[in-house]
């Protein structure tokens, strides 16, 4: 793939740069994506219905157990080549005085991982968990006979602290990323479908305060007819390729 040599440049000129990632950067790795047909014991659920304090109510178990799954498969893989580029990418234009913020809607911890500092999460953390009624933040919890396990101030039960449809993001990771889209000379949008909101709308923010947006993605997302360069293709060929045209 032939990086255009006016985004090198840009690159290496530039004062800040955003990213927002989603789950095709961790397909690499092996993660499956949320638009992949499921396989095995999950394949006949949508995984966009089970992500819904609905589902959690109707049968918290089956909720639990999928996301305990998800944490056992995640447990297992390494970043790949694409999550390490973008950790050189911040090492490189950290060096050369620039901001670098990566925005993620993973919930899979491979960013930082990777040792990528200024990860910013949207969609929360798998391995969190919160009180379902209370919402309160549970440091210790174990997995015991009972599923979900309990909480332990009200004995309602536990569930995985990341964000549901119809739920708000956290504040401060969403107004954090606001203001880096508004901020930044490149935006990168890479692996992610661009149709879940409010996450969708920061490259459109970016646009609107002129930043040379950038998507990677080896199809076409609805972001495709505003992005300046489209990078076609799998993350983990395209940004190493990327980081060292800039920056050698
Ligand atoms: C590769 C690759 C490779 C593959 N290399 N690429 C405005 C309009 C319409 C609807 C709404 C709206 N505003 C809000 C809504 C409702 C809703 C929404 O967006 N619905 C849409 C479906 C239309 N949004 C919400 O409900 C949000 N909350 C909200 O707005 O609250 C308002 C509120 C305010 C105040 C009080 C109360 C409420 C919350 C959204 C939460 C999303 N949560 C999930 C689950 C997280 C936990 C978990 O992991 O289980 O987040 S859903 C799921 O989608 C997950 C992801 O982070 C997110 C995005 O998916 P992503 O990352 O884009 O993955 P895929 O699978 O869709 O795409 C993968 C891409 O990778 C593809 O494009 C591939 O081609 C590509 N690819 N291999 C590069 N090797």
């Amino acid at each position: 793939m032939t990086i255009p040599a006016r985004l090198v440049e840009v690159l290496r000129s530039a004062k800040a740069v955003a990213v927002l990632t989603g789950a095709g950067i961790s397909a690499e790795s092996g993660v499956p994506t949320f638009r992949d047909a499921q396989t095995g014991l999950w394949a006949k659920y949508q995984p966009t219905e089970l992500a819904t304090p609905e589902a959690f109510r109707r049968d918290p178990q089956l909720v639990w157990d999928w996301y305990d799954w998800r944490r056992k498969t995640i447990a297992k893989v390494r970043p790949n080549a694409g999550h390490l580029a973008l950790t050189r990418m911040e090492r490189q234009l950290t060096t050369q005085g620039a901001q670098f913020t990566l925005i993620t809607q993973n919930v899979d911890s491979l960013h930082q991982l990777a040792a990528t500092h200024n990860v910013v999460e949207l969609h929360g953390n798998l391995y969190r968990v919160k009180c379902f009624a209370e919402d309160r933040p549970i440091e210790f919890w174990e997995a015991g006979e009972v599923t979900p396990p309990r909480c332990p101030e009200c004995g309602g039960p536990l569930r995985p602290a990341v964000v549901w449809f119809g739920e708000a993001l956290p504040s401060d990771a969403f107004n954090h990323a606001l203001q880096a889209a508004a901020q930044c000379e490149v935006f990168f949008s890479i692996g992610t479908s661009s149709i879940v909101e409010p996450a969708a709308s920061l490259p459109r923010l970016a646009l609107e305060y002129e930043a040379v947006v950038v998507e990677i993605n080896p199809e076409e997302t609805p972001l495709t007819a505003s992005a300046a360069y489209i990078l076609r293709g799998r993350a983990g060929e395209i940004l190493p390729e990327l980081v060292k045209e800039v920056w050698g």
